[in-house]
Order: structure tokens, then C-alpha cells, then sequence
């Protein structure tokens, strides 16, 4: 069942002949939602939240940011603080008790990768993902590959240093030259748009340059992984994007601290 936002009706009318008066008549607003059935109404009611961090550094919860705003789908921001997690977050996310959470119609949905799934399961506008199963299929490995092995390794080598660092650092280029080829001679991953992939590492431009710089490391490189570096200055270029980064002082900041947390637990276990 298609399901509809208030501001998808609107936009839907917004295309036929009369829009302007139409829109914005209260009476007219009305009388649409008066001939739909409750059901349909509920759901142009439908209440979306996001519990995102109240940081705002969350790069989980910046590609669930990005994905509703592809889509057009408003959404409340709530601020959770991850050092005193509220009950709300423990009930929405009893088993990670993480961020992001996607609480739609009062059901919560938890994960970034499945929040994604999620998202264009319900929203079909602005399809985030290809139409063919195996091409989904296809975008979703990638997805999984990139959090599982590139996004751990680049904090792996963040979270270490010396002769570790170094190693760590050599280890997450390899894994990132794997992602590079698949870009290759692409725009995006998605191919001329954004999809579910550039929104899964969408952390690479903006957070792994603070990464670097926080953990005195270098890892994209433009000669060594040419197609990433390419795509992460495309991506990093697209308005809506640009315009939501957390600004970089920001990241640094909170980094900082990451970094010298992990690195005293590391000295601990000495
Ligand atoms: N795999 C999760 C990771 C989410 C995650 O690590 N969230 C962090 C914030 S960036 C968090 O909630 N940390 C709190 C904690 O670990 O207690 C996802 O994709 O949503």
C-alpha cells in the first residue's frame, strides 16, 4: 500500500492545473482528507522521528538524515544523550540501545542498514535503490561490506598508533581499493544520483577527513584509491549534503576525545 505524507498529497495536487489556489486553501485540505478513509488519513498523519544523537556527529544517523530528506519526508529530530540513555531509547532499541532509530507511527525500526531498507520500503519516491533484485542485492552487499570491514578498519587505524597505526593504515586502504574499483568510472554508486551505497559511505568525505587529521593519518589518497577521491569531492558537492554537515571543528572536537578514550583503554590493557 502506497503511503503518503501530508506533503506528498500536497505535491501531488501541486502538479495539476489549479495548484496554487488549490494548495493552500484550508478548505480544499480538508475536504481531501474528508474523502479518504481513516486508514489513509492516519497514515498522512503518519509521525516520523528520528532519535539521533545530541552530539550530532553521528555519521549512523547522517545517512538516515539524508535518506528522509531524498525523499521528502518530514521527520522529528529527537536528541538523545548517549552517556545517559533515556528510557525511551531503551524501550525503541532494547537490544543495541544505539542511534539512530527510526520511530514510525509509534513502531521502531533500529540499524542504519535497515533503517535504509526501511525507508524505501515505505517512501517510493526517489528510489534509493536499483529496481532489479539482484542489482538491490548487489547495493546492499556493498552497503554491509563497507560498515563491516571499511568503516572498522579506518577506526581501527584511528584508534591505534605507532607501528600498529601504520599497519592498520595500510590494511584499511586495501580494503577501501576494493570499494574504489567499484566506483570506477561512475559518478556515484548509485551511477548519475546518489543511492543507498553513497548514503552508507557518505562518512568518507567529511568524517574520515577528521579521522585523519584527529589520528595523524592518511588514507584517501588520490593517487592511491583515485575513483574514491573523486566521488567523495562529487559527493561532498551536492547541495543537500554540503548544506547538513556538522561543522568540521565540531567532528574534530568530539574525535578528540574518541580518540584519546580508545587510546587509554589500549594502555590499560597493556
Ligand atoms: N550498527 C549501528 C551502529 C550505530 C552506532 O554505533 N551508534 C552510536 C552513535 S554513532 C551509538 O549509539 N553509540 C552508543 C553506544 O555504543 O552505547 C547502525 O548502523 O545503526
Amino acid at each position: 500500500m502506497a503511503v503518503f505524507s501530508r506533503k506528498h498529497i500536497y505535491s501531488f495536487f501541486k502538479t495539476g492545473q489549479n495548484k496554487s489556489i488549490l494548495l493552500k486553501t484550508h478548505l480544499f485540505k480538508n475536504a481531501i482528507l474528508g474523502v479518504l478513509s481513516s486508514e489513509t488519513s492516519n497514515l498522512i498523519m503518519a509521525e516520523v522521528k528520528v532519535i539521533g544523537s545530541s552530539i550530532g556527529v553521528s555519521l549512523f544517523c547522517y545517512r538516515v538524515e539524508w535518506a528522509l530528506k531524498l525523499k521528502g519526508v518530514e521527520h522529528e529530530l529527537i536528541a538523545e544523550d548517549l552517556r545517559n540513555k533515556s528510557p525511551m531509547l531503551l524501550k525503541y532499541n532494547p537490544v543495541h540501545k544505539k542511534v539512530p532509530v527510526l520511530v514510525h507511527n509509534g513502531k521502531p525500526i533500529a540499524e542504519s542498514l535497515v533503517i535504509l531498507d526501511y525507508i524505501e520500503d515505505t517512501w517510493k519516491e526517489n528510489p534509493i535503490l536499483p529496481e532489479n533484485p539482484y542489482d538491490r542485492a548487489m547495493a546492499r552487499f556493498w552497503g554491509k561490506f563497507a560498515d563491516e570491514k571499511c568503516l572498522t578498519e579506518v577506526w581501527t587505524a584511528f584508534c591505534t598508533e605507532g607501528h600498529g597505526q601504520e599497519k592498520a593504515v595500510e590494511s584499511a586502504i586495501e580494503t577501501l581499493r576494493i570499494l574504489d574499483k567499484q566506483v570506477k568510472g561512475k559518478k556515484f554508486f548509485g551511477g548519475e544520483t546518489i543511492g543507498f551505497l553513497d548514503l552508507v559511505v557518505g562518512w568518507i568525505p567529511h568524517w574520515l577527513a577528521a579521522f585523519e587529521k584527529v589520528g595523524g593519518m592518511k588514507i584517501l589518497d588520490a593517487e592511491t584509491l583515485p575513483s574514491l577521491h573523486e566521488w567523495a569531492d562529487n559527493f561532498i558537492q551536492i547541495p543537500m549534503i554540503k548544506e547538513s554537515l556538522p561543522p568540521m571543528e565540531k567532528v574534530i572536537n568530539y574525535f578528540q576525545g574518541s580518540r584519546k578514550y580508545m587510546l587509554s583503554l589500549a594502555a590499560d590493557k597493556k
